[in-house]
């Protein structure tokens, strides 16, 4: 079955609002706002983002009515900072439940390096395989983490990408670590693979657009962004000065004109 990840993209480029924070890194990333689900979608349907990552639970209780016309990634693993543990995203949902609840593709990361890798290898080749099957497509988290590997080198992350590329992912989403010439190879890597660049951190919001224009000119498809949104003074018109980035090509200076304070 031909897997189209078309719905996602708007003018050949993809803007994803991730949270699924509260599960990977715990409500300390939150805020009185951006705890409440609802308030996240809010800003995912006002600034028009052509998907959202999100796990079942809140899935269940939040993306309901008009929430839905912003396309749906369901995350099926996860893991948390609580603790000691070994480094391997669990599974936490079935491809089936992630359909039953609407899901238009659905989420894993693979923690590329990690002692636990050749499990996520398996569980993430048996999820491609039957997602296809339903002719829905996956999108790899591929992470570089563990003992002894550097998260930025971009070998690294371009083994990274090209491991999730071969095992069948739709969508990579990855690291950029500021190696301009690098992104073009971790890129190539993707092969038909689209790849999208993680947020990270909360940086300052006029870096986070710069960043993002960079990365966009260098040709990725676009953006996958969490903190760097729901944790901005102005998440909704910092929203839309990316859209301007993202699909229409503006520089991170003419979007960034719509933002009440620079
Ligand atoms: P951010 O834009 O906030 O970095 O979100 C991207 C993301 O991949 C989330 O989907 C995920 O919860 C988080 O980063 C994982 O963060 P970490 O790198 O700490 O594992």
């Amino acid at each position: 079955m031909a897997i189209n990840i078309n719905k996602f993209f708007r003018n050949d480029r993809t803007l994803i609002l991730a949270y699924d924070h509260g599960l990977e890194h715990g409500p300390t990333d939150f805020n009185e706002k951006s705890v409440d689900p609802s308030y996240v979608l809010d800003i995912a349907l006002e600034a028009g983002y052509t998907g959202v990552v999100l796990h079942h639970g809140i899935v269940e209780k939040y993306y309901k009515t008009y929430f839905k016309e912003v396309p749906l990634i369901l995350k099926l693993n996860a893991h948390t900072r609580i603790g000691y543990k070994p480094l391997i995203s669990t599974t936490v949902c079935s491809v089936e439940r992630a359909i039953r609840l609407g899901a238009d593709a659905v989420g894993y990361t693979i923690y590329v390096g990690s002692h636990e890798e050749p499990e996520m290898l398996t569980e993430f080749s048996s999820i491609v395989e039957k997602a296809h099957e339903y002719g829905i497509p996956v999108v790899a988290w591929a992470y570089p983490r563990g003992s002894g590997i550097n998260e930025l080198d971009t070998d690294t992350i371009a083994y990274a990408v090209r491991i999730a590329m071969e095992l069948g992912a739709d969508m990579i989403k990855t690291y950029y670590n500021g190696d301009k010439e690098g992104l073009k190879w971790i890129i190539k890597n993707a092969g038909k693979a689209r790849l999208v660049i993680a947020g990270g951190e909360k940086i300052p919001d006029m870096q986070f657009l710069k960043r993002t224009e960079e990365v966009l000119s260098v040709g990725a498809d676009g953006i996958a962004v969490g903190r760097n949104i729901f944790q901005s003074k102005r998440p909704f018109t910092l929203s839309k000065a990316l859209a301007k980035i993202v699909f229409h090509n503006s520089t991170a200076e003419e979007a960034a004109r719509i933002l009440p304070e620079r």
